[in-house]
């Protein structure tokens, strides 16, 4: 019988569970299925909340895991068209990603790094230059890179700078970013002006820039990042041009950070995604309107 769908796309996530939070896999499970494509993942780590304003969290490391996990799966003979990589634990965890991705990566296989390892000028907890160099090569091997400013900054060696960010600011990113990257780079929380906030997205192939820039919301949320960067790989791996998957990935962001705010949902329990889930399956289904999947 001739098959009546096209063939579901799979991303490999790899990312720690930090069961409480709202972040890195207990995200990117929920959008990678939201976006019609199959999520399989390798835990990195076990913690029970994300290191950012809680304390005393609990960390089981899963370094020992990931390459078994990905070397049982190459002896299946499965296939991904898509690895896309978080936070990571430590610098060693990024060499086990590096040969990770040897084990299961096609020709064809699209890299996605996010290197979740700072923000607003700072490292997260237990991190340093170490993480940064590492972060570095790991970026030279991925198609697509999610940075935000301060990540940016830290891996391209340019000086963080806080908001407002100038175009020359974000040029200088870009420039110091070159030999760290693949095709698509994106930069998150650029802050242009007072009150406002969004990504700059460049297409090195083609030269292209996009960006989608929104009212920006008092705070710092937690996960968005992951939400961000889950959403545009899954896209881009199910075959979206990249300009429709930045305006879906950053709107399925605002309203997420939308219903947190309105709801009052303490910051640190991660951003109240679920309730954007539905219209953000609706836009995913616009951008591939003539096939099923
Ligand atoms: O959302 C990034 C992230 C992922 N995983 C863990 C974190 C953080 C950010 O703080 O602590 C464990």
């Amino acid at each position: 019988m001739d098959n009546k769908l096209p063939k579901l796309k799979r991303l490999c996530a790899v990312n720690d569970v930090s069961g409480f939070g709202k972040c890195s896999l207990t995200v990117a499970l929920p959008v990678v299925s939201a976006t019609g494509v199959e999520c399989a993942c390798i835990p990195t780590a076990l913690l029970s909340t994300h290191t950012g304003e809680f304390t005393g969290w609990t960390f089981r490391d899963l370094t020992d895991q990931m390459l078994p996990i990905a070397r049982h799966w190459a002896s299946l003979g499965l296939e991904f068209d898509g690895i896309y990589s978080g936070y990571l634990a430590s610098p060693e965890q990024a060499l086990a990603l590096e040969e990770l991705i040897g084990a299961l990566a096609g020709p064809d296989t699209l890299v996605i790094c996010d290197p979740a390892m700072a923000d607003n000028g700072v490292y997260y907890s237990g991190f340093d230059d170490g993480m940064a160099a590492a972060f570095r090569r790991l970026c030279a091997r991925a198609d697509l890179i999610t940075p935000n400013v301060t990540e940016a900054a830290l891996l391209s060696g340019v000086e963080y700078r806080a908001a407002p960010h100038s175009r020359e600011y974000i040029e200088s990113l870009f420039a110091g970013l070159e030999k760290h990257a693949g095709r698509y780079v994106a930069i998150t929380g650029v802050h242009p002006a007072e009150g406002v906030i969004g990504t700059v997205l460049r297409d090195r192939v083609l030269g292209e820039t996009s960006e989608d820039m929104s009212p920006a919301l008092p705070g710092m949320f937690y996960g968005t990042g992951d939400i961000f960067a889950s959403s545009l790989a899954a896209l881009l791996v199910r075959g979206a041009h990249v300009s429709d998957a930045l305006a879906a990935a950053s709107a399925l962001v605002r309203e997420s950070i939308e219903r947190t705010y309105e709801r009052g949902t303490p910051r640190p329990w991660g951003v109240d995604f679920e309730g954007a889930l539905p219209a953000y399956i609706r836009r995913v289904e616009r951008i591939f309107a003539s096939e099923r999947a």
